[in-house]
This record gives structure tokens, sequence and C-alpha cells, in this order.
């Protein structure tokens, strides 16, 4: 799915710079995806903005469910995903957009 992505020149090979390329494309992509998700703009994504974020899509998760998924991305246990955790959880999977990812999460509870 990367290498598809991120071959620009379509030498069925990912160069250096593709990859460097394709990183910083999903960086801003996630970055994105991180600031619509930090309803309160703290530089934290917390269980009830995740819950939020569901629900805003027309999907319903309960607070257990919310928290799950939380605790799946937040690594040094502050019940909070900061900037860094959401980075290193989704840089490599090719993931698109917050329908995509509330799909993903759905699946994984
Ligand atoms: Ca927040
Ligand atoms: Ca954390």
């Amino acid at each position: 799915e990367i290498l598809r992505e991120g071959d620009t020149d379509h030498d069925g090979e990912l160069n250096f710079e593709e990859f460097a390329r394709y990183l910083q494309e999903r960086e801003r992509k996630l970055l994105l995806m991180f600031h619509s998700l930090d309803h309160n703009q703290d530089g934290q994504i917390d269980v009830s903005e995740i819950q939020q974020t569901f629900h805003s899509l027309g999907v319903y998760i309960s607070l257990q469910q919310a928290e799950k998924i939380l605790h799946s991305i937040d690594k040094d246990g502050t019940m909070t995903i900061d900037w860094h955790e959401w980075r290193d959880h989704f840089i490599l999977n090719p993931l698109e957009n917050m329908e995509e990812i509330v799909h993903y999460w759905k699946h994984s509870t």
C-alpha cells in the first residue's frame, strides 16, 4: 500500500526521496486529523473527544469502547493522545481521513 501510494515515478520501487515525501504528506494529513479530533485545541485527544468524533460521524460507541481505542494509542499512560503518539500510531497506516479511521477503530474494538 505504501509502495503503491508513495511510488510517484511508478518504477515499482520506493526510493528514499519518494519515501521521505510520502512520510511528509502523511504527516500533514495526520496533523489535520489530529486537530479535527482535538475539539478544545489543548494539544491532547481525550476519551470524550474520541467519543464526540464518532458521534459526529453518526456512529455510537460507549465510553468503554472509546477508552479501549485510547489505550491502544496512548503509549505513556496519560489517558490522552498527544501529537507524537498519534503520528507514531498512524504514520505507516494508509488511512486517509477521519471516516476511515473511525471505521478502522470500530472494527478494532
Ligand atoms: Ca483536547
Ligand atoms: Ca499519552
